[in-house]
C-alpha cells in the first residue's frame, strides 16, 4: 500500500525560509513524487504574541504507517534544532511539520490524531493545501475542504513575496 500524504510546514523563528529549505530537502527523501505549494505569511494564530509564520503545504506519496511517518518528521524538527516550550504550547518554533491527511486514514491517539484537529479552523493550512489539490476532502465529515475556507473569516493569510535579493543561487 501507498498513502497520498499532506503536509503543513511552519516556521516564526529564525531563519525562516532557510527551515523552509532545509524541510524540503529531506521530505524529498522522504516522500515520493514530493511537491509543494507556494509560501504565504501568515499571521499567528492561538498564541498571538509571536511573529508571523511562513507556511506552506507539501504531498507525496508513503509507503510505511503514519507513526513511522510522525518519526522521520520529528527527525527533521529536532534537525532544524526544535526546541519545545512546555509551557507555550503554540508558541515560536524554527520548524513544525504538520501531518494534516494521511490517504482517507482515520486516527486518534494521544500521539498523532489524523485529519489533523486544526484543518476545519485554519486558513493557514486550508488555503495551501487546496492550491496542491483542490479536490481533497475531510474523511470524518466526507466534506470537500473547500467548504470550510468559505465558511472562514479572514485570518491575515498573505502570499509570501520572496525577497529579490535571496532568489540568487
Ligand atoms: N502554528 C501553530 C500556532 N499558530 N499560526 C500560524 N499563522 N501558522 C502556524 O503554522 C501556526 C500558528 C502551532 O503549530
Ligand atoms: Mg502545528
Ligand atoms: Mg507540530
Amino acid at each position: 500500500m501507498r498513502f497520498q500524504v499532506y503536509l503543513s510546514i511552519g516556521s516564526n523563528k529564525g531563519n525562516r525560509l532557510g527551515y523552509i529549505e532545509y524541510a524540503c530537502i529531506h521530505l524529498k527523501n522522504v516522500l515520493n513524487d514530493f511537491n509543494v505549494s507556494r509560501i504565504y505569511e501568515t499571521a499567528p494564530r492561538y498564541y498571538k504574541h509571536q511573529s508571523k509564520f511562513l507556511n506552506l503545504a507539501a504531498s507525496g506519496y508513503y509507503k510505511d504507517s503514519p507513526f513511522s511517518l510522525l518519526r522521520e518528521i520529528s527527525f527533521i524538527e529536532s534537525g532544524a534544532g526544535r526546541k519545545r516550550n512546555p509551557s507555550i504550547p503554540k508558541g515560536p518554533r524554527t520548524l513544525d511539520i504538520d501531518i494534516i491527511l494521511f490517504g482517507s486514514e482515520i486516527i486518534k491517539t494521544e500521539q498523532l490524531t489524523i485529519p489533523h484537529e486544526g484543518l476545519k479552523e485554519r486558513r493557514f493550512v486550508l488555503i495551501p493545501l487546496l492550491e496542491l489539490n483542490p479536490t481533497l476532502y475531510d474523511p470524518v465529515t466526507r466534506r470537500p475542504l473547500w467548504e470550510y475556507l468559505y465558511k472562514l473569516d479572514l485570518q491575515g493569510v498573505y502570499l509570501y513575496n520572496i525577497p529579490e535579493n535571496i532568489n540568487e543561487y
